[in-house]
C-alpha cells in the first residue's frame, strides 16, 4: 500500500464461528487494506432482498480492534472461471457448471462447462478489486487511500452493525463517479468503553473533513440490531479528543452484547484505548510496533 498499490482483501469465512465477531483474518485485518465481506444477493439484482452471508467474517480485528470489514459485495454462488482438474474442481465437482446451465447447446448440455460456482469472501473481494481497477482506469492519479475512501463512501448504506457490513454494499458505478481525496484511509478503531458501549473513531478526523461518519457509515448503522447512535461522552473524549472526536462528532455504534460483552474480542476486559493520547498516526500502541505502519 505504501508503494501505491490498492490492496483488496477478503474478510474471511469464519462468520459462523461462535458469534462470528472478531473473526476477520489476515491480511484483512490490516488497517490500510480494503477488506471485503460477503453478501448473499439471492440471485436477484435489487439489493432489498440481500442478506449478510452467514460465513462472512465479522470485525473488529482481534487484539487491535480495527473496524472491519470496510464494505461488502456479493459473494454467494458466484459463477467464475473453472480451473479444470484443480483441487476444488476435483473434490467438489458438483459445483462445476454444465454447458446447458449457460448455453443453448442441447448436444453438449450435460457436459462439464468452463465455469464454476463458489461462495466465499474470496469471491466478494474481486468485485471490489474490479471496481478499484475501473476507478484507476478513469483517473490513474488516485492513491490507495482515495480509492478506499471513495469505495466506502459510495457504498449502499444499510442498518446492520458496522462490524458486519462495514460502510455498506459495493456500488461500482457510484464508486467510479465518486469524488474527494484522502491521504490516509486507515480503518477506524473500535473501543469497548467502561460504560458498556462500543465507540469508533471519527473518520472525518482520521481521513479529512469530507469523510464524515454519516457519509461513510450512513445514519442508521446498527439500527437493525436495536442500536441507536449517541454522542461520545466527555469522559472518553477527555484527553483523547483528537482520536475520538468531539461530543458531537463520533457516535457509539452498537450496544450489542455479542460484541460489547465478548471476552473473545476484548480479552476479558475493556480495550485500553481510552487511555491513549496523542494522534492516531503516531501511536504505536494502536497501530503496532512497526514504524512503517504508522506513516
Ligand atoms: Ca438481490
Amino acid at each position: 500500500m505504501r508503494k501505491g498499490i490498492v490492496v483488496v482483501a477478503a474478510a474471511g469465512n469464519d462468520g459462523a464461528v461462535g458469534t462470528g465477531f472478531g473473526t476477520v483474518t489476515s491480511p484483512g485485518n490490516s488497517p490500510d487494506a480494503v477488506t471485503v465481506g460477503a453478501m448473499d444477493d439471492r440471485n436477484t439484482v435489487p439489493l432489498a432482498d440481500d442478506v449478510l452471508a452467514g460465513y462472512s467474517s465479522k470485525g473488529p480485528s482481534l487484539i487491535d480492534f480495527v473496524v472491519k470489514p470496510d464494505l461488502v459485495a456479493p459473494g454467494t454462488w458466484i459463477v467464475s472461471a473453472r480451473a479444470v482438474s484443480s483441487w476444488l474442481d476435483t473434490q467438489h465437482h458438483e459445483l462445476t457448471l454444465q454447458i446447458g446451465d449457460y448455453k443453448n447447446d442441447p448436444a453438449h448440455a450435460t457436459q462439464d462447462g468452463a465455469y464454476y460456482s463458489l461462495s466465499g469472501t474470496s469471491m466478494a473481494a474481486p468485485m471490489v478489486a474490479g471496481a478499484a481497477a475501473l476507478m484507476i482506469q478513469k483517473d490513474p492519479t488516485l492513491n490507495p487511500a482515495t480509492i478506499k475512501a471513495r469505495l466506502m463512501k459510495s457504498a449502499v448504506k444499510d442498518t446492520r452493525l458496522v462490524f458486519e457490513t462495514g460502510a455498506g454494499t459495493l456500488d461500482a458505478y457510484a464508486a467510479v463517479n465518486a469524488t474527494g481525496y484522502a491521504q490516509n484511509a486507515k480503518s477506524p478503531l473500535a473501543m469497548a468503553a467502561g460504560d458498556g458501549f462500543v465507540y469508533i473513531q471519527d473518520t472525518a478526523i482520521l481521513w479529512g473533513s469530507t469523510w464524515t461518519q454519516g457519509a461513510i457509515w450512513g445514519g442508521g448503522k446498527g439500527s437493525a440490531a436495536g442500536v441507536s447512535l449517541t454522542p461520545v461522552p466527555q469522559s472518553i473524549t477527555y484527553g483523547s479528543g483528537a482520536i475520538w472526536g468531539g461530543t458531537g462528532g463520533a457516535k457509539s455504534t452498537l450496544d450489542n452484547p455479542a460484541v460489547a460483552g465478548s471476552g473473545a474480542i476484548w480479552g476479558g476486559g475493556r480495550s485500553s484505548l481510552d487511555s491513549t493520547s496523542g494522534t492516531v498516526t503516531d501511536d504505536g500502541a494502536i497501530w503496532g510496533g512497526d514504524p512503517d505502519n504508522r506513516k
